[in-house]
């Protein structure tokens, strides 16, 4: 897994130089990324294929490819922060998860602009790079630094996020809006923020970033229930201290 998301995001990376000049093009960057999000779900699929042949591959991109052990699959985002991506943002990321038996055991998440891997193996912990890595103590909201998503035009979200951040906004010390859902679970692994939540997102995009929060002493999970963790939901991320009382902020919006 590893491998491959290295070898995605470099290629990512290369393309992503090319898209920083398209900015000033009349045409615009939007036809090149598409296929240099596909180059790298390509490379992706080739690579865990060739790993696991009969694993199934959920991805952003193509949908289902069912394998012969469907209870083994993995769960990729090519290129997580498209939009990010697009306007030569340098903030974006290659996710890959692996779910077995209804449960994630390993999941990675690559930036490569700032060579940071985050990875975690059920059982095993969560590493930035090759340190291990813990969520944030902070325990009190007002001093809590928060990531969300911000819902646009007619996204779903646009009804459930206004009463959200209205209850949670009044608590906090800080909320950011980054745009890479699997970057924002990351950072509340390893304590950069002490807690995300956002309404809607896919399977892609949060599978790998839950194992990671977990893995690092946190809670995450579907805030109407973890049974049916792919359902849309409201994907919430935390610390262990602010866990309840977040999650109730949230709830009670
Ligand atoms: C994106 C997420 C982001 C969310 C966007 C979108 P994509 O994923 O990571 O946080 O707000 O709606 O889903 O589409 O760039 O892979």
């Amino acid at each position: 897994m590893v491998r491959s998301v290295v070898r995605a995001a470099r290629t990512l990376a290369r393309d992503f130089g090319e898209v920083e000049q398209l900015q000033w093009s009349v045409k615009g960057p939007g036809d090149f990324v598409s296929a240099a999000d596909r180059r790298a779900e390509q490379i992706l699929v080739e690579d865990l294929r060739k790993a696991r042949p009969d694993f199934s591959i959920l991805t952003e991109e193509s949908g289902l490819r069912e394998g012969r052990f469907p209870e083994h699959r993995f769960i990729v985002d090519p290129l997580d922060g498209t939009s990010n991506y697009l306007h030569a943002m340098p903030h974006w990321a290659v996710s890959v998860a692996l779910e077995q038996h209804g449960e994630i055991t390993a999941a990675c998440v690559y930036d490569p602009i700032r060579n940071e891997l985050f990875a975690a193996d059920k059982g095993n912990g969560a590493y930035l790079n090759d340190q291990r890595i813990r969520v944030s103590r902070t325990k009190d909201l007002d001093r809590a630094l928060i990531g969300c998503g911000l819902p646009v035009r007619d996204w779903k979200g646009r009804k459930t996020f206004p009463p959200q951040y209205e209850k949670v906004a009044d608590k906090v010390a800080g909320l950011r809006r980054m745009g890479v859902a699997s970057l924002d679970l990351a950072y509340v692994a390893c304590g950069r923020l002490d807690a995300y939540w956002e309404y809607g997102i896919k399977p892609w995009d949060y599978a790998a970033g839950l194992l990671l929060v977990r893995e690092a002493g946190g809670k995450a999970g579907r805030m109407e229930g973890d049974d049916k963790i792919w359902d849309e939901g409201t994907i919430i991320g935390t610390n262990a201290a602010l866990g309840d009382a977040f999650t109730e902020t949230l709830g009670a919006a």
